[in-house]
């Protein structure tokens, strides 16, 4: 399986994020994602490939102008403003949310703006953000690329992750959705149906709301309960979608401590719902921080999961695989590359011709 992957994300990190009420070392650094490349390595996938620049046009078609200029800016300005590294928002939109406001208030300061495109307080924006971000989502569509071309699965070795990321918000670790960029960028070429699939322990917030109101795109995640877990505002059983996207968003919350026991009838739910929505492409969001060993979540997937979490992913059907969470800084390279092993095993025995 080919790999694409790049350094600018190294220029992301050295950060700090609120946790627990306290600033600490950011558990997304650039060590996780040297991490993976180096078992895709010492695994021998197969080749690792350079992204290709796709310009902004594919981020502006699923984030708005608006908010990719902001993010384009937004370091600089800190900087002039603050005089110092990490941009934090301070305050959010409540206003707006509890109906006061129709359109958001003014923006004369960074501050301000944070206020506005922020939705956590565990995302610094750092000197480096915007360059790693842009080239995230370069790394998703050049593998989107290569399987448009005719491979039968490609890894994009995102870093930073992208499902939290909304249509205008950013937070999570997350600001551009590497995922549904690239649906977004299939069904722009001429594409009609496309799956993702979430695995990572948090709920793919950001992937949700892009697609909630569109029938063209499926969107499932497998997650810790949002009435527990980040990003606990939304996540819950009950958000089918709506409009012509009613029915395509299915979300399977999970209790604390679930181990493969439990999160394999989800999963399996999860496979069902996408094997019936017939996609042209899958797009797994890939995060391992559902291992039992990960400093900041709660389940108890042990290394031989991820195989096995393979193996149940539809045979057949095209498969873009996207690096989002994990933190174990030890077994996220092995987690990840046993999973995309036993997934092209899987595929070469079931006599796909591309694989
Ligand atoms: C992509 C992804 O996995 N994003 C996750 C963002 C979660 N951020 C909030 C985490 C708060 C963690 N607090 C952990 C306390 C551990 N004792
Ligand atoms: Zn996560």
């Amino acid at each position: 399986m080919k790999t694409i992957y790049g350094n600018d994300h190294r220029r992301h990190g050295k950060h700090h994020e609120m946790s627990g009420g306290r600033m600490v070392p950011a558990v997304e650094c650039p060590e996780r994602a040297e991490r993976v490349l180096s078992q895709v390595e010492e695994a021998g996938l197969g080749e690792v490939l350079p992204p290709q620049d796709h310009g902004l046009e594919p981020l502006r078609a699923v984030h708005s102008s608006a908010y990719v200029e902001f993010l384009a800016s937004a370091h600089e300005r800190w900087l002039a403003e603050k005089g110092h590294a990490e941009a934090f928002p301070l305050s959010w939109p409540v206003a707006a949310t509890a109906g006061l406001r129709a359109s958001p208030p003014p923006i004369e300061t960074i501050q301000a703006e944070l206020a506005i495109y922020a939705f956590a307080n565990d995302t610094a924006i750092t000197a480096g953000s915007w360059a790693a971000a842009k080239q995230g989502s370069d790394v998703a569509l050049s593998a989107l690329d290569q399987i448009r071309a005719g491979e039968a699965g490609v890894f994009a070795l995102c870093r930073p992750p992208g499902h939290h990321a909304g249509r205008e918000t950013y937070g999570g670790y997350c600001y551009f959705n590497n995922a549904a960029i690239a649906a977004q960028r299939h069904l722009d070429l001429g594409g009609s149906r496309v799956a993702i699939l979430d695995v990572d322990f948090h709920h793919g917030n950001g992937t949700q709301e892009i697609f909630y109101g569109r029938g063209e795109v499926l969107t499932v995640s497998i997650h810790g309960d949002t009435r527990q877990c980040f990003p606990f505002y939304c996540g819950h059983a009950d958000e089918p979608g709506r409009g012509d996207g009613q029915g395509a968003n299915l979300n399977l919350p999970l209790p604390l401590g679930s181990r493969w026991s439990e999160y394999e009838p989800s999963l399996r739910r999860a496979i069902d719902r996408l094997v019936d929505f017939a996609p042209e492409l899958l797009i797994l969001s890939l995060g391992v921080d559902t291992f039992a060993e990960d400093p900041i979540t709660d389940f108890g997937l042990r290394g031989e999961d991820y195989p096995r979490l393979a193996a149940m992913l539809p045979p057949g059907m095209p498969t873009l695989f996207v690096l989002e969470g994990g933190y174990d800084l030890q077994h996220i390279g092995s987690n990840v590359v046993s999973l995309l092993s036993a997934w092209e095993a899987e595929s070469i025995s079931a006599g796909d011709p591309r694989a």
